[in-house]
């Protein structure tokens, strides 16, 4: 038997697939199902303090080689969303709440509510690309991302993962300024910022003219990150952004991520994506004599 289970800080998980933010993740009906798919561990929507209705549509569209989303941060704020998570009685799997701010002191109150009682780690959603104010806005100076993720580990005893956008000059610095401050991990990527125009109409596509870009187009981008922070950080990275294949989940762990996250494949493969995932690595890494994932993990790193 090959093992494929994985570790990121102190949560363990049975399979290195995980459920990225974002895709039927806002109730806990939709997380139930991802959980009894057969996912490693969740991620949920991102939360803020206050109820956001998000922008108005068209908010996602499938383009060429992938989707170009801007759903604006919909979601129903803390309070509501902790009686979702008080539904998730037994969590079989770890569940990872991404929380969202627009400073230091937003991301400190949403670790205090936020509670082990309902979640068993966090990811500090840095990296949304076109939302005023929030993600990418903050998630660009290593400075607030240090005391962003400073502040959230002050105020939980959770695990601590900050989520990094691909749209900035130096990922990295920005990994190690998460690491310096006690990260337990680096998430990588969120989406690539992007546009589409309806040349009929001679507009924007996306009411909110610019999105966010995700799927198998933007794989070498997520695997190129995911290379380049392994190479200067010691803590874990998840990597994430275009897998819908083992191979490309493989592509990532060689790179150096411990795990990944699938997002926009559940649209092309349904909850199934996981239990596949799952039989395609057992049965890759018994084809090539690999008997434990961790032996694989970087070993593209020269
Ligand atoms: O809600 C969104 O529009 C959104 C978020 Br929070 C994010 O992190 N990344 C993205 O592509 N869209």
């Amino acid at each position: 038997m090959v093992d494929i289970s994985t570790t990121l800080a102190s949560l363990d998980l049975k399979n290195p697939f995980m459920l990225a933010s974002g895709i039927m993740d806002e109730d806990a009906g939709s997380i139930i199902r991802i959980m009894n798919a057969g996912a490693g561990a969740v991620v949920t929507k991102s939360i803020g303090l206050h109820p956001r209705p998000g922008y108005p549509n068209p908010t996602c569209i499938e383009t060429e080689c992938g989707f170009l989303n801007a759903m604006g941060l919909p979601n129903p704020g803390v309070k509501e969303y902790l009686e979702e998570l008080s539904q998730l009685s037994s969590r079989k799997i770890p569940v990872i709440c991404s929380i969202y701010g627009a400073s230091a002191q937003e991301f400190a109150e949403l670790a205090q509510q936020i509670t082990s009682e309902s979640v068993d780690a966090f990811e500090l959603n840095l990296s949304c690309p076109h939302a005023k104010c929030y993600g990418l806005e903050t998630g660009s100076d290593p400075s607030l991302v240090k005391s962003i993720t400073s502040s959230v580990i002050k105020n939980t005893s959770l695990p601590v993962f900050v989520k990094l956008s691909p749209n900035v000059t130096n990922i990295v610095e920005l990994a190690l300024a998460a690491e310096h401050a006690g990260a337990s991990g680096i998430v990588a990527i969120n989406t690539v910022k992007a546009m589409a125009i309806n040349i009929e109409v001679q507009q924007p596509i996306l009411a909110n003219s610019i999105g966010g870009y995700s799927g198998k187009a933007i794989k070498p981008i997520g695997v190129r990150c995911v290379y380049e922070i392994t190479q200067k950080v010691s803590i874990p990275v998840i990597g994430v952004g275009g897998i819908t294949t083992v191979q490309d989940a493989i592509e990532y762990f060689m790179a150096g991520a411990t795990a990944v996250q699938v997002g926009s494949a559940l649209y092309s493969q349904g909850l199934e994506v996981f239990s596949q995932l799952t039989e395609a690595l057992q049965s890759w890494m018994k084809d090539h004599g690999v008997l434990n994932i961790a032996e694989i993990i970087g070993v593209a790193h020269p």
